[in-house]
């Protein structure tokens, strides 16, 4: 099996299809962006990736992977769209849809397709299955059918697309054989292989786990703030239990993954999941709790302004995809709060982005949202010049608090009651 065509050129596709052909398969890329499609084929990226223009170039330049607006016949065709939720936080299947609809004219017998994008468990049985068999192929008998989920962090997918471990789900063996042949040319972890529905609910489960735990630990932040205790102090020394592993609180869940997928167990299962809806909803209220916390320190204030830093969903990458400064952005400009935004990375954001300074100057509160590592370098002798009201509110627990109470700065942490 030599010939692939990998649907979907995003944060999966690009990375999974230039690994594969700098792995000696002749791979096409397809996507539905023309702007895409042109960036890729000049052997240049179209996202912020670490390492990841070095290899789009290698494998353009080695004549193994092109890029293409259509589909055309291959060995092995890699599904890698977007699972996003609908408005009503739904599973929105369009993507995977119509990616699986455009190859059933290019099936041919004995070809494999495998499902990347995380999805519903229950997907390539009951959706993926009838959809592929339009082509006349049955699948399992003349096609093979595998769903294989990424699970790469952003920021580091080109070393987790080799090296961690990967889960294979078959329809049925041979089709769960045939795709860990494919994955085993470049992953270095273990692979395991297991069936189609187990597969697509390891994957759900793993975001969702994250989810919960990320959830408890913010409302442990909020009972800290009652009562007068300090979440970190909390988390540090709980966590010198050999068991226990209190996660990180912060302003909330962002990114297209563990804020989305938990849904996908609500919708189908509302009646059993509710563990899972209670962590979506504690985690999804954390902007708000952001928002009315810093309203109180902008109390008396007239005309405030606030300085934001960070507009990504987490630290050094430009990914803004559900970032919870996105829902405070919202609600303080809903009250009536001046803002200037800063982000160091994000690029074409809605949001109009300024420089630091501009956003210290005359600003009465400074709100950190995400952990950039470039704001540790912040010098609050120099900030605290050019503010109004020398108020930080840390919702990252990211600066060093000490040395910005010695510069003058009244400082607020999120999760800490300590006044
Ligand atoms: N966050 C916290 N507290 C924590 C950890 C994270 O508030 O203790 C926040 C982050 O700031 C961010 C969000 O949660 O807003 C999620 O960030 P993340 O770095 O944990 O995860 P993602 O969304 O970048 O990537 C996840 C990963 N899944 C797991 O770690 C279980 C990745 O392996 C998956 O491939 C990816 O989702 C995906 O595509 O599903």
């Amino acid at each position: 099996m030599k010939r692939i065509c990998v649907m979907g050129l995003g944060y999966i596709g690009l990375p999974t299809a230039s690994v594969l052909a700098t792995n000696g398969y002749q791979v096409l890329g397809v996507d539905v962006g023309a702007r895409i499609v042109e960036t890729v084929n000049a052997g240049n990226i179209h996202i912020e990736e670490p390492g990841l223009h070095t290899v789009v170039r290698a494998a353009i330049g080695s004549g193994n992977l092109r890029a293409s607006l259509e589909p055309e016949k291959a060995d092995v065709f890699f599904l890698a769209v977007p699972t996003p939720l609908t408005a009503d936080k739904k599973a929105d299947m369009s993507y995977v849809c119509q990616a699986t609809e455009r190859i059933v004219p290019f099936l041919e017998k004995g070809n494999l397709v495998i499902l990347e994008s995380t999805s519903p468990p229950g997907t390539c049985r009951d959706m993926l299955k009838p959809i592929l068999e339009k082509s006349g192929l049955e699948v399992g008998k003349d096609i093979y059918l595998a769903h294989c989920p990424e699970r790469v962090l952003p920021g580091k997918i080109l070393k987790e697309l080799i090296e961690n471990d990967r889960v294979v789900g078959g329809f049925d063996t041979l089709s769960a054989q045939l795709a860990r042949d494919i994955y085993a040319s470049f992953v270095e972890g273990e692979i395991f292989l297991t069936d189609v529905t187990t597969a697509e609910m390891v994957k759900v489960i793993e975001n969702t786990f994250r989810d919960v735990n990320i959830a408890l630990a913010n409302e442990v932040a909020l009972l800290c703030e009652s009562l007068g205790i300090d979440f970190g102090d909390v988390a540090r020394l709980a966590n010198r239990h050999p068991r226990v592993n209190v996660h990180t609180a912060g302003p909330g869940v962002g990114g297209h993954c563990i804020s989305v997928d938990p849904w996908f167990l609500v919708e189908q299962f509302p009646d059993t999941a509710k563990i899972v809806h209670l962590a979506r909803q504690r985690n999804d209220g954390m902007p708000h709790h952001v928002v009315e916390r810093t309203m109180e320190f902008l109390d008396g204030v007239e005309s405030p302004k606030v300085a934001v830093l960070g507009l990504a969903f987490k630290g050094n990458v430009d990914d803004m995809r559900e970032s919870p400064s996105l829902d405070v952005i919202k609600l303080l400009e809903a009250r009536g709060v001046t803002l200037a935004v800063h982000d160091p990375f994000v690029k074409n954001a809605d949001i109009d982005l300024l420089p630091l300074e501009t956003c210290f100057d005359g600003a009465d509160c400074l709100l950190l949202l995400t952990d950039h590592n470039d704001y540790k370098y912040l010098n609050p002798r120099q900030v605290i010049r050019l503010m109004r009201k020398p108020v930080l509110f840390d919702t990252r627990n990211l600066l060093d608090h000490e040395d910005w109470r010695e510069a003058g700065f009244i400082v607020r942490v999120l999760g800490s009651g300590r006044t």
